[in-house]
Parts: C-alpha cells; sequence; structure tokens
C-alpha cells in the first residue's frame, strides 16, 4: 500500500485523537508543524502514527530511492583536548599509548591507497590537537586537491574550526574562506550533539557552544557551500531538548538553505564516562528518525548510520523517513570501533549494502556528496566472486 493511501486511511479513523488528526492534516498538506507539536509528538505519538506522517513524506520527496555513498575515512588522531563525556576519544580516559596522532605524509598515503577506487568522497574527522592547526589543515587540504582534484573533501567540524581559527586568530567569515580556497567541499554534521546549554554543559562542556556551531555552518553556506547537521540522542536529554535542537536547525535552514542531510546519532554506552546512561530502544530510535523527517520540512535527506545502529534497524529506518544510508568504504587495513557500535568491525560489501537495501522493497542508488547520482543499482547485477569492498565505522568529533 502506498504511503498516501496510508495516510487517508489514518485520516478516516473516527478514534484518532484531535491533536494527532490536526498535525496529520499539517503533514498532508505540507504545512509545517511548531514547536509545541513536536513535543507533543515525542510525548504521544506511537511509532505507528509517526510512521504513516514520516513515510508520507519521504516517498512524496524521493519516492522508493535510498541512496548511499562511497567514501573513506580519515582520522587524524584519536586524542582530543576536550572531554566530552560520551565520547570514547577523550584523552582523559584513553592511554596515549593507544593513541595515534598521524602525520600530513600519513593522511596522504591513506588517500592514494585509494588511487583508482570508485570513491568520491575523502571525510575527514577526529580529536582535537594543538598541532592540527590552521595551517597543517589547509595543506593537508590542498594536497589532497592536488593529487586527486575531483576527490570531494568532507572535512572537519565546527569544533574544530572554532579551536584552529581562535588559535590563528581569525574571524569565523575569513577562517571559512580560506578552507575553502585550500580546497574544503563541505562540512560533515559532527559536533552538535544537543545544542540546548542545560545539557550541552554537562555532556560536551568546553567545546564550541551551540550559537558558535551555527554560525560556522551559516558562514560556510553564505559562501554558497553545504553541510551536514547531526543530533546525538537517547541518553541525558529530554523530548523538548531533541525540538530545541531542530529548532535551531530548520530556522538556520530557512535563512540559509545550505544544509543536506540530517543525521540522528544514537548515544551508545560503551568506554565512555556515560557507561551508566542506558541506551535508547530501536522502537525510540525509529520514532526519533520518523519526528525529525516531519519536523525538519527545510531538510531534503535524513540519514541513518546503519554501523552504530545495526543494519536491521537501518533497513526498518527507511521506512520511517530515512533515504539515505551512511556507509563508508573498503577500508581493509584499519576500522575502527567505538563506543558499542553494532559490531566490534562493522564490514558492509557494496553488494550486500545495495541487496540490504532491495530486501526492504526500495531503491538503491549511488550518490556522490552533493547528491548527483552516479549509479543507479535497481537493475546492477554483482558478479557472483566480486571482491568485495568493505564499509568501515566512522569517526568522532
Ligand atoms: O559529533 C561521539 C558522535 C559524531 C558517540 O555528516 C557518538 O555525513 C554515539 O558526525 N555514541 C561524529 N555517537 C560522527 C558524525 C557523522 C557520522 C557519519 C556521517 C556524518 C556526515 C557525520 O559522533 C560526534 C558525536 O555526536 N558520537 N560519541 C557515542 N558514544
Ligand atoms: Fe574530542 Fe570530539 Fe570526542 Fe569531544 S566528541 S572529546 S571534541 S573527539
Amino acid at each position: 500500500m502506498n504511503s498516501e493511501h496510508q495516510l487517508e486511511i489514518l485520516l478516516k479513523d473516527q478514534d484518532l485523537p484531535q491533536q494527532h488528526r490536526l498535525i496529520a492534516e499539517k503533514v498532508k498538506n505540507g504545512k509545517r508543524i511548531s514547536f509545541d507539536e513536536g513535543v507533543y509528538l515525542y510525548e504521544n505519538g506511537e511509532l505507528s502514527f509517526v510512521g504513516v506522517l514520516a513515510n508520507f513524506i519521504r516517498e512524496k520527496r524521493h519516492g522508493n530511492t535510498t541512496y548511499f555513498n562511497r567514501n573513506f575515512h580519515i582520522e587524524p588522531t584519536n586524542l582530543c583536548v576536550y572531554d566530552c563525556k560520551f565520547c570514547s576519544y577523550s584523552v582523559l580516559i584513553k592511554q596515549r599509548e593507544d593513541g595515534w596522532e598521524y602525520t600530513m605524509e600519513d593522511m596522504l598515503n591513506i588517500v592514494k591507497k585509494y588511487d583508482g577506487e570508485p570513491v568520491t568522497e575523502a571525510h575527514i574527522v577526529g580529536g582535537v590537537l594543538p598541532q592540527y592547526d590552521m595551517p597543517f589543515y589547509q595543506k593537508l587540504f590542498s594536497e589532497i586537491k592536488k593529487h586527486r582534484p575531483e576527490l570531494h573533501v568532507k572535512a572537519l567540524t565546527p569544533v574544530e574550526y572554532h579551536y584552529i581559527f581562535k588559535k590563528a586568530k581569525v574571524d569565523y567569515a575569513t577562517g571559512m574562506k580560506l578552507m575553502k580556497e585550500a580546497g574544503l567541499d563541505s562540512m560533515p554534521g559532527g559536533g552538535a550533539e544537543i545544542f540546548h546549554p542545560e545539557v550541552r554543559e554537562k555532556i560536551a562542556k568546553d567545546k564550541c557552544n551551540a550559537e558558535q556551531w551555527l554560525q560556522i555552518h551559516e558562514e560556510w553556506h553564505k559562501l554558497g557551500m553545504r553541510s551536514n547537521a547531526t543530533m546525538l540522542y537517547g541518553h541525558i536529554e529530554e523530548f523538548w531538548h531533541r525540538v530545541d535542537h531542530m529548532e535551531r536547525l530548520r530556522t538556520l535552514q530557512d535563512k540559509t538553505g545550505g544544509f543536506q542531510t540530517f543525521i540522528p546519532l544514537k548515544f551508545r554506552n560503551q568506554d565512555n564516562q556515560m557507561s551508566d546512561v542506558p541506551e535508547s530502544t530501536v522502537v525510540e530510535d525509529l520514532r526519533n528518525y520518523a519526528i525529525a523527517r516531519i519536523y525538519l520540512d527545510n531538510f531534503d535527506h535524513i540519514k541513518s548510520y546503519w554501523a552504530m545502529i545495526s543494519r536491521s534497524t537501518a533497513q526498518l529506518s527507511l521506512n520511517f523517513g530515512v533515504d539515505d544510508i551512511d556507509g563508508t568504504l573498503d577500508d581493509t587495513t584499519k576500522i575502527y570501533s567505538m563506543a558499542g557500535a553494532e559490531e566490534q568491525h562493522p564490514a558492509m560489501s557494496t553488494k550486500e549494502l545495495v541487496k540490504l537495501i532491495k530486501d526492504v522493497g526500495r531503491k538503491p542508488v549511488e550518490r556522490d556528496t552533493l547528491y548527483n547520482v552516479i549509479t543507479d543499482f535497481e537493475n546492477v547485477e554483482f558478479p557472483e566472486d566480486e571482491k568485495p569492498k568493505y564499509y568501515a565505522l566512522p569517526v568522532l568529533n
């Protein structure tokens, strides 16, 4: 049954509570829901209800298409000057002997390892250390571009930019312009956590605050560039903090239109200072995707991150508002794990990812970072003996 029909059936239900009906009507008519309605959905929206609404929006925007991207990750270091309580990188709880600090050459060698491979993006993000300063990253980006000009450099978050710009004594607008000139193509969504200070000060005290995070994205968007946004949910925050987080993103998006994708990140509780905080249930994860899809009416894409939520939840998420599955490619030498990801060494070949999407009746489409279609995999057959391309679990920050 298609999603429009499902919504019609829902609206015919005489027992539908009045507030549910008002929200469902808004969704049907493409109207925006309010802050209070967002909180209402978190407090009262059953999975089946928010699911129908989110799937309606998802199919209206993207039909059956489910995007994925072939990229690889570079994590300059797993050590960090900050001490976020949810993070398994924090220098305070991680022995330095377990740590790595890549040189410029190490990182360029990682890039070179993918020469000839069909990757379109390098996703660069890791911990924050003083030696990784503005000149270092300018040189890194320009060397990558010199080596492989068409490779999209998606790198660093406002956490790093705030730190390196402060050290270099440049303002955000100048800093972002210089990073663009050095070769930066887009910004990933990390470092957002939960914006509201009531939560942020408890879990990510010293790094950039909400206003700074948003301002750096705004400066980047003003240059005509694109970025993503995340939300780390399912720990000590309350529902209204999630709505507040999305409200701030929605407001900036109205202003700039520069965000591409929203990525809810499920808090995982292993190997960090918040191990006593229980993790959210799968039902809550799906409700959260759905409510994000409903609330963020000006975001094109909602992405689930299979390595953190498991393959099966990722499949389910495709019926709850998600149209993009994150996967990173073919890191056969080093696959990191963190914070209790579903699998210690999550790996998935392109063939497996395509099957995973097809198995739930969706159409797998490989995209580049800016959502240009690279390959429609609907009718692509893989040879039996195809050498696997592995997807690796990314990074922090
Ligand atoms: O900002 C840290 C999160 C983020 C934990 O833009 C944790 O395409 C769960 O932002 N449990 C980094 N999450 C990852 C990120 C990302 C990932 C994939 C794609 C994109 C994109 C961005 O990871 C951090 C933080 O919010 N994180 N620790 C944890 N214990
Ligand atoms: Fe550092 Fe990022 Fe971890 Fe915070 S989340 S401690 S900024 S690596």
